[in-house]
């Protein structure tokens, strides 16, 4: 049922990633102008991240029906798979955000999903049937459901989920997502959808990020007032101004309950290019971003999921993914950190974190 109120105003938030999931959300991945090889390699790669989660808590697939029966073979037995259609695969961003009450409720916030960017960069068209993910999940789940009035990807935001949102005004304060609105309208949005007290903006995400900066590729909550920041030492990566400028915003900002921000730094993988060959394995379509070879891909450790006891993270073929293992296995003691190959999963434009979203418990 779709409700005509907000969440704020019915007593309903959005959980942090690190609290309790009844499950988590995915889409096959299908695009050959996403996907190199007609996303078979991305296919592998997807499925080894569901399977990884299911370790952790239940994982439903959705699926278009050309490639039901292929995905349920790749898939493992106890990952749910459910017919869906859609555009592309990043369910964070075209899915719903969840959202839950004192007394145990649950309910869903169905965003505006324009591709990020519509037709003013955006990364491919249609996405009329991305559009319409978050309101089939909620018939599949019976869950009632809120229509937010705004252009939203949930890659686009981090809570603690006691009051605080963590976003980028690169891509938030972006023309090609909510022109109409000033910072202080949106902000009255997000409270009003999210259940927040407080936002605090980061300047840009990922140099290079195609969802013009998402926070999910460069900052994160580990658990209320401590985050983890995406993270070079290198002063002449045009990523060092980056995280070096988001860093100081971190350092004098207090969160919704008026505490201090403790920021682990997490390193980043040496620079990823796009090489000859996977450029040539994608289809070049008009209207779709062209992956050219030698374009740096936005490659960042803090795309992790967070599961029900388990952090499920990429790794990048670089020394620096064990580094960044032992970063995250220490800011989660109580979790197992397993690392997945994601290579294919980046040159699609994004990482675990997008194309995954948890429902809470
Ligand atoms: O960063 C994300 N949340 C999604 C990346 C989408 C890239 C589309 N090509």
């Amino acid at each position: 049922m779709k409700i005509d109120s907000t969440p704020k105003k019915d007593g309903f938030r959005m959980p942090g990633e690190f609290e309790r999931h009844a499950g988590c959300w995915m889409l096959w991945p299908i695009r050959p102008d996403t996907w190199r090889l007609g996303a078979k390699p991305a296919q592998k790669a997807f499925s080894e991240v569901a399977s990884a989660i299911s370790r952790f808590e239940p994982v439903t697939v959705g699926v278009c029906a050309e490639q039901f029966q292929n995905a349920r073979n790749m898939l493992p037995p106890q990952v749910r798979v459910v017919e869906l259609s859609y555009n592309d695969s990043w369910m964070r961003d075209c899915g719903p955000t969840f959202v839950i009450d004192g007394n145990g409720r649950i309910r869903l916030v169905d965003w505006e999903f324009n591709a990020w960017g519509g037709l003013d960069g955006g990364l491919y068209f249609p996405w009329d049937l991305d559009n319409l993910i978050a309101m089939k999940v909620a018939e599949i789940t019976r869950t009632d459901r809120y229509k937010a009035p705004i252009v939203l990807e949930g890659g686009s935001i981090h809570t603690d989920g006691q009051g605080t949102l963590i976003t980028t005004e690169e891509c938030l304060l972006n023309p090609n997502r909510n022109p109409g609105l000033s910072r202080e309208e949106l902000e009255d949005y997000l409270k009003a959808y999210i259940g927040l007290e407080k936002i605090i903006w980061l300047k840009r995400g990922i140099y290079n990020d195609e969802t013009n900066g998402h926070v999910d590729n460069i900052c994160c909550f580990i658990k209320p007032s401590v985050l983890a920041l995406a993270w070079t030492d290198d002063p002449k990566d045009p990523q060092y101004e980056i995280s070096a400028e988001n860093l100081e915003i971190l350092q004098t900002e207090k969160d919704a309950r008026g505490r201090t921000l403790e920021v682990h730094k997490l390193p980043l993988p040496a620079p990823v290019l796009i090489s000859e060959e996977e450029s040539r394995g994608v289809d070049i379509i008009e209207g779709t971003l062209p992956r050219n070879p030698g374009d740096r891909l936005a490659a960042s450790y803090v795309n992790f999921y967070i599961a029900n006891g388990g952090i499920v993270m990429p790794f990048f073929g670089d020394p620096k993914d064990i580094q960044a293992k032992t970063v995250l296995e220490e800011l989660f003691p109580d979790r197992e950190v397993v690392g997945i190959s994601a290579r294919e999963i980046l040159l699609g434009g994004g990482n675990i974190h997008c194309i995954t979203q948890q429902q809470p418990a």
